[in-house]
């Protein structure tokens, strides 16, 4: 039985730059190299601007919600950077940024927000899971792949993505137990970004962190500042070692922040002030990390040009994109529900037929 001192989560989270992107002092992991820290710079941006593109879409009627991860990039570039090519990804609604980091494009990614049947992309093309809406359901998931590939000999980590509330269902105790248990290769990453839609913190939970879950299972955890790249991608990395080295799953808690409402249908107003998100502006992972790579030398006044016309192509692309009208077939809704239809599923494909033969009569 392990020791429970290798499992308690460290006192502070895990820090390597300060909230002005100077170096802290005593840092407990090596700095990634620099070339991992533009790319890593790279997505930050392009991440922040594909959130706020697909935010004003909403605004504009293209999409029917957008769950934003601004002020999380530096969390949603890690997850996805940290994972091989052969590892997989398991993301939430939350989480478009980094499967956008993953290589998936964005306007495939928004298919399910623009109102189609299906959700945009293929699972298998970059190694992503469906983005999972309900919560935690996705971790079973991912303890599954991780299982199955361990049994098969292969090398495979998972990554599985959720948020602070999230860590509240069964689901997500059971994935942990299961995983240790097995000693399956998943990494459970959790933003804890302060809030599941209204309810704070505080009232989610009265453990002394959302790491210390990870004791009780059994499960090695880490905590880290989510808004300190350079620190994300050092543990992240660590973490994906550790599994990948068949020491068991692992589980790490990013302190974050959601910095605008949970969605588009959600006012923020009415449940937190705004002297409470302030300080949080300061902490914004993208300006930390711009400020010490300028400092270094490592980001030129051209280079961030040429970062930023990227990210704005991007967001061009997505505009025209989501603008595209499809047109879905809506039979094809139960094409791959089972793969032999059950008996009310035929019945509910020829009432549809029905009713649109009917349409224009
Ligand atoms: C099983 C389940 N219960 C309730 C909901 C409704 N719901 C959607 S998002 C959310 C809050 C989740 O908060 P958190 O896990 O912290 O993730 P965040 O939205 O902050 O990224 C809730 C309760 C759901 N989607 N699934
Ligand atoms: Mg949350």
């Amino acid at each position: 039985m392990a020791d429970d001192r290798d499992l308690l989560p460290s006192g502070q989270p895990v820090r390597l730059l300060d909230e002005t992107g100077s170096p802290v002092d005593g840092a407990a992991l090596p700095f990634p190299d620099r070339e991992r820290l533009l790319a890593a710079y790279t997505s930050l941006v392009i991440g922040r601007r594909v959130n706020d593109q697909a935010s004003a879409l909403v605004r504009q009627g293209r999409l029917a919600v957008y769950p934003s991860s601004h002020g999380q990039e530096a969390c949603q570039t890690g997850a996805a950077m940290a994972l091989a090519e052969g590892d997989w990804l398991f993301p939430t609604y939350r989480d478009t940024a980094a499967v956008v980091a993953r290589g998936v494009d964005p306007v495939q990614v928004l298919t399910l927000l623009k109102g189609d049947w299906h959700s945009g992309y293929d699972p298998y093309a970059h190694r992503v899971a469906p983005q999972a809406t309900p919560l935690a359901t996705q971790l079973l998931h991912a303890v599954g792949v991780a299982h199955a590939a361990r049994l098969r000999g292969e090398d495979t980590v998972v990554m599985a993505l959720c948020g602070d509330g999230a860590t509240s269902e069964g689901d997500f105790h059971e994935a942990l137990n299961f995983a240790a248990v097995f000693r399956a290769p998943v990494v459970f990453f959790v933003q804890n970004n302060e809030y599941a839609i209204s309810v704070p913190l505080a009232r989610q939970t009265a453990a002394p962190s959302l790491a210390h879950k990870g004791v009780g299972y059994g499960v090695n955890a880490e905590r880290v500042d989510g808004n300190d790249t350079p620190a994300v991608l050092a543990v992240l990395d660590r973490a994906v070692a550790a599994a990948r080295a068949g020491e068991g799953p692992r589980l790490v808690e990013a302190h974050t922040y959601r910095m605008q409402a949970h969605t588009n249908a959600d006012d923020a107003t009415r449940y937190r002030a705004q002297e409470e998100v302030d300080p949080w502006e300061a902490r914004d992972p993208l300006l930390r990390m711009e400020a010490y790579l300028t400092r270094k030398r490592v980001l030129t006044k051209a280079r961030k040009a040429r970062i930023a016309e990227d990210a704005e192509a991007v967001a061009a692309a997505m505009r025209e994109g989501v603008a595209r009208d499809t047109d879905p077939e809506p039979a094809e809704l139960f094409a791959h529900v089972f793969a032999a239809p059950t008996p009310q599923l035929d019945e509910q494909a020829a009432f549809l037929a029905d009713e649109l033969s009917r349409e224009g009569n």
